[in-house]
């Protein structure tokens, strides 16, 4: 399959400048695949805007199969009542891995659309679907729900009947704080080590930052275990905040950190689930790969 693979562009300083080469190119049947570079915004492996040096890429009719029709405007009622979930690219996006997952794993039906992240079309699309103009979005029954967390917590009240979460108090409220704790925390690892579905361990090395990161979800892991009781997840069958920590396998498999044997334990167990082995297979199937991300040796 072909792959398009960008490469070390010359610079281009600012937004103003990047959108008007953008729509230039756009129109002249190009699309995009980014090298970004620069300051980490705190989000999650996939940067905000991009900063200097990105090239421009034929889009081929292998990447075109991939591009979703237009999006129905934010608010506007679709004819079915199936929820709809906007994501981005399954080999790079760890956010949108988790409301899917949980979907998936419950067996819930939806509908997904993919949003190639830092393409033009992903601006106009993103802009109508989700009000912070990131995905994971939900549409359903006329509501648009936004952020990973609120659209797992309105799966769990809409189509789990509270499954999500254990059904004991106490460790439902380790459960909510080890899934909040990844929701807002982490930030050297989700920055050194971003999620990449095709990725094998290599030379590649982080800093103590990231190390202490590693470090801090192990402990947590355990700790979670150890109260939960029998059972291959963190509270025992797979729940929401497993789906918060899916992105974490997928990060320590490609990058290789040492783990402890609970540790290792757990990777396993969540990339074994069916629907962490469709994800990353749609992921590593994909034609786009962003040189940021795949030049981390
Ligand atoms: N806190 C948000 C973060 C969502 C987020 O940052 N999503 C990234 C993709 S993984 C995004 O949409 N970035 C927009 C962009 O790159 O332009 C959540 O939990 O859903």
């Amino acid at each position: 399959m072909p792959r398009f693979l960008a490469g070390q562009g010359s610079g281009v300083g600012s937004a103003a400048s990047l959108a008007t080469l953008l729509s230039l190119e756009d129109s002249r049947g190009w699309t995009l695949v980014i090298d970004e570079r620069g300051q980490d915004t705190g989000h999650e492996g996939i940067q905000d805007k991009p900063q200097v040096g990105h090239r421009l890429t034929p889009m081929s009719s292998v990447l075109r199969q991939y591009m979703h029709p237009a999006t129905p405007a934010t608010g506007r009622k679709r004819m079915s009542d199936t929820p709809l979930l906007y994501i981005g690219n399954k080999h790079y996006s760890s956010w949108s891995l988790r409301p899917w997952l949980l979907l998936r794993e419950f067996g819930v039906d939806f509908d997904e659309r993919l949003l190639w992240l830092h393409t033009p079309e992903f601006a106009d699309a993103v802009a109508r679907a989700s009000p912070s103009r990131r995905v994971p979005v939900l549409h359903h029954a006329g509501r648009v729900i936004w952020d990973s967390l609120a659209i797992c917590e309105y799966v769990n009240e809409t189509w789990l009947g509270g499954r999500g979460w254990p059904a004991e108090s106490d460790l439902r409220a380790l459960a909510r704080s080890a899934a909040c704790e990844m929701h807002s925390g982490f930030p050297a690892l989700r920055q050194q080590l971003p999620m990449n579905c095709s990725r094998q361990p290599d030379a590649y090395r982080w800093d103590a930052a990231a190390q202490a990161d590693i470090d801090r979800v192990q402990a947590l892991w355990a700790q979670l275990r150890q109260a939960a009781g029998p059972g291959d997840f963190l509270c025992g069958g797979f729940g929401i905040v497993d789906a918060m920590f899916a992105p974490v396998a997928i990060r320590f498999r490609g990058y290789g950190p040492e783990l402890n044997p609970v540790s290792r334990a757990y990777v396993d167990a969540l990339l074994a689930l069916p629907g962490m082995q469709a994800w990353i297979a749609e992921g590593i199937a994909e034609p786009v790969r962003l040189a940021k991300y795949e030049s981390l040796k």
